[in-house]
């Protein structure tokens, strides 16, 4: 529970009536009669519950303060003083609160005591009633009471009781984020931090890291209440004691998450401002609040040249000291001389392109992000890229747990996204090994760009096929992601592989040896090349062991009218098709290869102890060089097997 109210209206007596802890502890507090800093405190709602309670100062040079200090609450206890009603901190706080979301609360009308006339009361009464029609307070209960007195008291502790029953809790999944509000040394123990849980839980025992930075820490030791806990969960305050920080790697502003976020320095969001602000121009200078971070920033409208009072608008900011941020979290902007609370909002996306021109793309985008659908956001994430991202990427993009992202992906209505699980694809189990432990099982990508890819990999395979006429095969997976500019074991890499499955079920692509081929693709050779092909091919076959060199096919096929090109082509297909074999600069018929090795083996039949290069050059004649790319052609097919200087046969 937070407090809130003007400057003096009691909240801090309140507390301390209620738990008898006084939260102002500070000299400078004493001395001025007011608090400065946030207070802390713990209220016994029964045997077993315990209410944290986060006091906070109402005057307006500390309204920052109280800004760090809400962002942590569930529930208010607007403090109202009886005797001077609606001030104009009860209005800020309240406008304050409605922006970060506090959604339900209470109203002390404190010092009833200082206001005699029962109908002066009951005007004051119905002044806030009338204020607060509207708001998250418009039916809450108002408790007249004197802290001085004692009278109302039993009635507020039973309203607390009651708002604080209805209130529900908090998710607790989902990425672990604490704002940090204090942070001290203890004699014995090292540094503690304290602050609240605005998101998920932690475990004692686990490692947290300090952002905006790098640092990772150990939890030592956790309190909430000053109790020692083994978990803390969204809406705790609690103190966490840290080994490996010292003092001074910490700024306010700063938090601890269970893991690394990006840092950024600019956002999308949409905010609204106050009805008593003054209209906001294209571009103004504003300070931005959230939890107890704080930095100036430049605020751009984008889907209006002009924010008029009481309305809101889809905004890029640009913020002059780095943050992490999460889809969703709310702020609250200031003047620049931070003297009068503005508005605030939702920031809408924390990693968004610098919005130079503001198009109607641009707008569409932040809607889409701005409604806050989750469908519609993984959407918007996706079409910010042209690839694939991991589902676990979007989630922390996005502040979702990866779960939702793939609860909500695999719903049939959700066409515009396709998801791929990257697990049962034909193949990719060794990757999805390696995949598994970084990254994530799953690959999304938005269904438009899926179906580009499809296009793209037909078309290239078929200018594939059109420029290797004669070649049977077609791309293997790698040249198609050459070609595509996709990383290997990339989120879209497993997407190309899920395309060029999808193609061979639907008969587009059929398989040729380890490469993809258009389904009907056939080598259907020109008289032309007909022509060429059985006079290099007979060239080639009737040179037996005489293997001609490229340099004299080259101008026998010349005066045969066929080009150079033309040879080279043929040889490649002579050679995908296994007719000629290629080795070493020599092309050789596959009918001398064959006619050897029916050689060799009978003769290796009736001898034994095998035969050396020697004798085998003998056997079929022809050059050295010939004879041993041969042998060796005969032990990589496994026919013959190397003994010292012999082959023998591997039987
Ligand atoms: N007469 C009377 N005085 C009260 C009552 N409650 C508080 N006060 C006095 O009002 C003054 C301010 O009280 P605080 O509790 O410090 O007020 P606060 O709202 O915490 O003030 P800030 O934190 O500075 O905004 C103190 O002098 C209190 O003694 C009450 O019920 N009746
Ligand atoms: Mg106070």
């Amino acid at each position: 529970m937070g407090t809130a109210g003007h400057v003096d209206h009691g909240k801090t007596s309140i507390v301390k009536a209620l738990t008898g802890i006084d939260c102002d502890t500070h000299k400078e507090e004493k001395k001025r009669g007011i608090t400065i800093n946030l207070g802390f405190a713990s209220y016994k709602i029964s045997e077993t519950e315990s209410l944290g309670i986060i006091d906070v100062p109402g005057h307006r040079d500390f309204v920052h303060t109280m800004v760090g200090g809400i962002s942590g609450i569930d529930f208010v206890t607007l403090v109202i003083a009886a005797d001077s009603g609606i001030m104009p901190q009860t209005r800020e706080h309240l406008n304050i609160m409605k922006l970060l979301g506090v959604k339900s609360g209470l109203i002390a009308l404190n010092k009833i005591d200082l206001v005699q006339d029962p109908d002066l009361l009951d005007l004051v009464i119905e002044e806030i009633r009338e204020y607060i029609k509207g708001s998250f307070l418009e039916s809450a209960p108002i408790v007249p009471l004197s802290v001085v007195t004692g009278e109302g008291m039993d009635r507020l502790q039973s309203a607390i009781n009651q708002v604080y029953s209805a209130v529900t809790p908090r998710k607790t999944d989902g990425r672990f984020r604490l704002y940090i509000d204090r942070i001290f040394t203890v004699k014995g123990h090292g540094t503690v931090v304290t602050g609240s849980v605005i998101n998920g839980s932690l475990v004692s025992g686990g490692s947290v890291y300090l952002l905006p930075g790098e640092k990772q820490l150990r939890v030592k030791q956790m309190e909430r209440y000053g109790q020692p806990v083994e978990t803390i969960v969204a809406g705790d305050r609690a103190s966490i004691n840290l080994a490996g920080l010292e003092r001074n790697d910490f700024e306010r502003g700063m938090l601890l998450a269970d893991q690394k976020f990006e840092t950024t320095s600019m956002i999308d969001a949409q905010i609204s401002i106050f009805e008593e602000s003054l209209p906001l121009p294209l571009w103004s200078q504003v300070i931005f609040h959230c939890g107890t971070y704080e930095s100036q920033a430049h605020i751009h409208l984008i889907d209006k040249d002009k924010l008029e009072a009481g309305g809101s608008a889809l905004v890029q900011i640009k913020l002059l000291k780095q943050a992490v941020f999460m889809y969703g979290d709310r702020f609250v902007i200031r003047n620049s001389s931070s003297d009068k609370t503005l508005g605030g909002g939702k920031v809408i996306d924390a990693y968004p392109f610098h919005h130079r021109r503001r198009t109607t793309k641009v707008i569409l985008s932040m809607q889409q992000f701005a409604s806050g659908k989750l469908s519609e956001l993984i959407t918007a994430q996706l079409s910010k890229t042209t690839r694939a991202l991991w589902a676990n990427e979007i989630a922390g993009y996005l502040g979702f747990s990866e779960k939702e992202i793939i609860h909500i992906a695999e719903e049939k209505e959700f066409e515009q996204v396709h998801i791929i699980d990257i697990s049962s694809h034909e193949g990719s189990k060794e990757k999805t090994v390696t995949v598994e432990s970084t990254k994530s099982s799953y690959a999304l990508i938005q269904t438009s760009l899926y179906e580009k890819y499809k296009k793209r990999v037909i078309n290239m395979v078929e200018g594939y096929h059109k420029k290797n006429p004669l070649s049977e095969k077609g791309m293997t997976i790698q040249q198609f992601a050459t070609g595509l500019s996709i990383e290997e074991s990339s989120a879209t890499w497993f997407v190309l592989q899920s395309i060029l499955n999808r193609l061979l079920q639907d008969k587009v692509l059929q398989k040729v040896m380890h490469t993809y081929a258009a389904f009907d693709h056939k080598v259907v050779l020109s008289s032309e090349m007909k022509h060429a092909t059985h006079f290099i091919e007979n060239r080639l076959k009737n040179s037996g062991m005489q293997t001609p060199l490229l340099t004299e096919i080259i101008p026998d096929a010349k005066r045969q009218a066929i080009n150079e090109p033309v040879v080279y082509e043929v040889l490649r297909y002579l050679v995908s098709q296994e007719k000629v074999y290629f080795v070493d600069d020599s092309y050789i018929h596959s009918t001398t290869v064959d006619l050897c090795r029916q050689k060799l083996r009978t003769w290796l039949e009736s001898h034994p102890e095998g035969i050396t290069i020697a004798q085998f050059r003998d056997l079929v004649g022809g050059n050295r060089k010939i004879c041993l790319l041969l042998i060796n052609q005969y032990d990589s097919e496994g026919l013959t097997i190397r003994h010292g200087d012999v082959r023998r046969l591997k039987s």
